[in-house]
């Protein structure tokens, strides 16, 4: 149901300069989204403008821009680094005739290929559908919309309707699943407080290198890579500390470090 890339496949990759940030990293950032995604970056365009097209965002001659260069270099897939809106999104569809994706998109794209845990599958499924159903009316629009005319109401408006209707079904059995699983996490999180283990946490950007360090630390094993969400899934391992003797002041490994011990502040 997802537009989402095929692996490999080319991309032409869109970021507009607005003024603020840094556009130079925003735009390798992006490089490094659209690879992660599996997609081949074959050509970019660029532009300056004070802000958004309200009905393409990139505006008449921009659009025009992409497609020359889809069209030259042969690219179905055009990645937006911006949220669109639905509209913006529709719009750029038509007027391109190919699929556009956004920075959301691409980013819950990655997130669905990343995914490990059953939780983790079940929240992105979630976030896709919640993003997805804005925008079912891409497909029949055009085709339908001026076959139609009369009330804008035909086959594709009645298909519509269907689907948003499974769709909501679909969401609202995926927040009970996720509002369980939390329960369950809830309660393995006090046992893990009242055995009185201390948890320290890695929280940091995007290919920061958490996984690196927790694998030096626990040796884990967890996949590390220079990709962008890499892991995605929470995980947690048991860290034996060295035991410091306070006697002599030393700090060394005894064979009481490789069982169980108690954290004592
Ligand atoms: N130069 C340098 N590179 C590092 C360091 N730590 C990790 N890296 C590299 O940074 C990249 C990302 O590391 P990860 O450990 O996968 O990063 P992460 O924070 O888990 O990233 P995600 O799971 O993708 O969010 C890998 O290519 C690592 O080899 C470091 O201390 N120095
Ligand atoms: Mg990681």
């Amino acid at each position: 149901m997802f537009e989402r890339p095929t692996a490999g496949e080319n991309a032409l990759l869109v970021q507009l300069d607005f003024g603020a940030g840094d556009f130079a990293e925003r735009f390798s950032e992006f490089e490094l989204l659209a690879t992660s995604a599996g997609a081949r970056p074959v050509a970019t365009i660029t532009g300056r403008r004070g802000c958004p097209d309200p009905a393409t965002f990139a505006g008449k001659g921009k659009v025009q821009e992409i497609l020359a260069a889809a069209t030259e270099t042969g690219t179905d897939l055009v990645m937006f680094n911006h949220e669109l809106s639905p509209g913006q999104q529709r719009n750029l569809e038509k007027a391109l005739e190919r699929r556009v994706i956004d920075r959301t998109a691409l980013i819950l794209y990655i997130f669905a290929l990343r995914a490990k845990s059953h939780e983790g599958k079940l929240q992105v499924e979630l976030a896709q559908l919640e993003h997805q159903m804005t925008r079912l009316v891409r497909g029949w629009t055009h085709l339908e919309r001026q076959k139609g005319g009369i009330g804008l109401r035909g086959p594709g408006e009645k298909q519509l309707e269907t689907d948003r209707r499974l769709l909501g079904k679909r969401v609202a059995l995926l927040k009970d699943r996720l509002k369980l699983l939390e329960r369950q996490r809830t309660v393995r999180r006090k046992q893990r407080s009242r055995g009185e283990v201390l948890s320290v946490s890695l929280v940091g950007y995007t290919n920061a290198g958490k996984s690196t360090l927790f694998n030096a630390l626990t040796k884990a094993g967890a996949y590390a890579a220079n990709q962008l969400f890499a892991t995605l899934d929470t995980t947690s391992r048991r860290l034996y500390v060295p035991t410091c003797d306070l006697a002599d002041g030393r700090l060394g490994l005894s064979d009481r470090d490789f069982g169980y011990r108690r954290f004592h502040p």
